[in-house]
């Protein structure tokens, strides 16, 4: 008997340090304490996709703009009085609200079913995939267990998150640093595939590209003269241009074929096919849609797992906006 149980002692035992050593999410988490969580968000984001599509692109940045400052723990979710909470950081300005009324409306719906059990922070990375779902993007298994985070300062997001105006070396160490490939990169940045752009994150490309040349060359000339008529100079800062002219609304790789063609928004954007280290995952991404699905949903689940907090770190929030106190 005893020869029989030495082995697998150790084996369990190996296992456990594992468990504690680093954070592990995983699929089933909740198991019998909210066992129908993911039925529920998708119900509550279906229902607010119903009110408005800006649903889709508000909930899948929100999710970006979380994981990068501090982990996934939902801190950008936090209002502070003061103003001065991960949300409230210049970068912030286009977090649509529409992002987080998703999250706080399934939050709610949870809540009524599960009170205390599930975190903001999973309820965000599920309503994410359900975004990408819902807008015709592939399905993929979303790994639960974040804890809810304690902190949230304006201060600390800046430098990380990348600019419009960022070259390709600047993509690949902050998403690097992030524990995210450069493919990782070019197949999350497929995001852009849906959602709007306010016209002050790109007008120097039109209006100011350099000291002798106005317009950005790596701009397709139609588009650049589009892009002019919808964002004139001294536009209303609160004028949007969709970032995928032909099929904004649906979770596709068109933003890769808009590369090709010279119609990427952002330099950021564009900069993936005109730096010849990118190109080729571009044109791949751009041909085989099935192939950029695949690496997207791969890059969201590894996003989903930066910093985050777990066991008994961090808390379960009742209210996604305010820290339990
Ligand atoms: C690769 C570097 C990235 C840069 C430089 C970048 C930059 C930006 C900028 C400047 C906007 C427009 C904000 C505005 O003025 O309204 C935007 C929008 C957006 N970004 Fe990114 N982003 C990046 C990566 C990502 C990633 C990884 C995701 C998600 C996986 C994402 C999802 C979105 C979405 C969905 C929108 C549209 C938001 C809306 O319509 O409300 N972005 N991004
Ligand atoms: C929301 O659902 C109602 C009833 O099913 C439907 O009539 C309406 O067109 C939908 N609205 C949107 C924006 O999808
Ligand atoms: C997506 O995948 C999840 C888990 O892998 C599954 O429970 C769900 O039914 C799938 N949803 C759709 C719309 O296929
Ligand atoms: C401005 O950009 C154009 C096009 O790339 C280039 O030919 C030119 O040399 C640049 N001018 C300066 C001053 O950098
Ligand atoms: C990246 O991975 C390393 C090694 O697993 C880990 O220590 C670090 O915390 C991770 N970074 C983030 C931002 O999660
Ligand atoms: C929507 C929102 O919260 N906007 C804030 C973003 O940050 C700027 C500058 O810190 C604030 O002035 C905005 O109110």
């Amino acid at each position: 008997m005893r020869k029989l149980w030495l082995p697998l002692l150790v084996v369990v035992m190996v296992w456990m340090v594992a468990g504690n050593g680093e954070a592990r999410l995983r699929p089933d988490f909740y198991g019998s304490a909210c066992s129908n969580v993911e039925g529920i968000v998708r119900q509550a984001v279906r229902r607010k996709l119903n009110q408005t599509v800006v649903t889709i692109p508000a909930t899948l940045r929100l999710f970006f703009h979380d994981c990068f400052v501090q982990g996934c723990d939902a801190s950008v979710m936090i209002a502070s009085a003061r103003d001065d909470a991960e949300k409230d950081a210049s970068d912030n300005l286009s977090l649509a609200g529409d992002g987080f009324d998703t999250v706080i409306k399934a939050k709610q719906a949870v809540e009524a079913q599960c009170p205390g059990v599930v975190s903001c922070a999973d309820i965000l990375a599920i309503a994410a995939r359900d975004v990408v779902v819902l807008s015709g993007g592939p399905n993929f298994t979303v790994e639960l267990g974040r804890r809810d985070g304690l902190i949230s300062r304006a201060a600390l997001v800046a430098g990380r998150l990348p600019g419009p105006d960022f070259d390709l070396d600047r993509l690949v160490s902050l998403f690097r640093l992030n524990n995210l490939t450069a493919r990782d990169m070019i197949a999350l940045s497929g995001a852009h595939t849906v959602g709007f752009s306010h016209c002050s994150r790109f007008a120097s490309r039109l209006y100011s590209f350099n000291s002798t040349t106005a317009v950005d060359p790596s701009l397709n000339a139609a588009y650049a003269r589009a892009l002019m008529r919808a964002c004139p100079r001294d536009v209303d800062p609160t004028i949007a241009v969709n970032m995928d002219l032909y099929t904004p609304i649906t979770f596709d790789n068109v933003y890769y074929k808009n590369l090709l063609d010279g119609e990427g928004l952002f330099t950021s954007d564009e900069v993936l096919f005109t730096d010849r280290r990118s190109r080729p995952t571009v044109e791949r991404f751009a041909s085989d849609q099935a192939a950029f699905f695949r690496a997207f949903s791969a890059a969201m689940v590894r996003l989903g797992r930066l910093g985050v907090k777990t066991g008994g770190q961090g808390e379960i929030r009742r209210d996604c906006t305010a820290l339990n106190s």
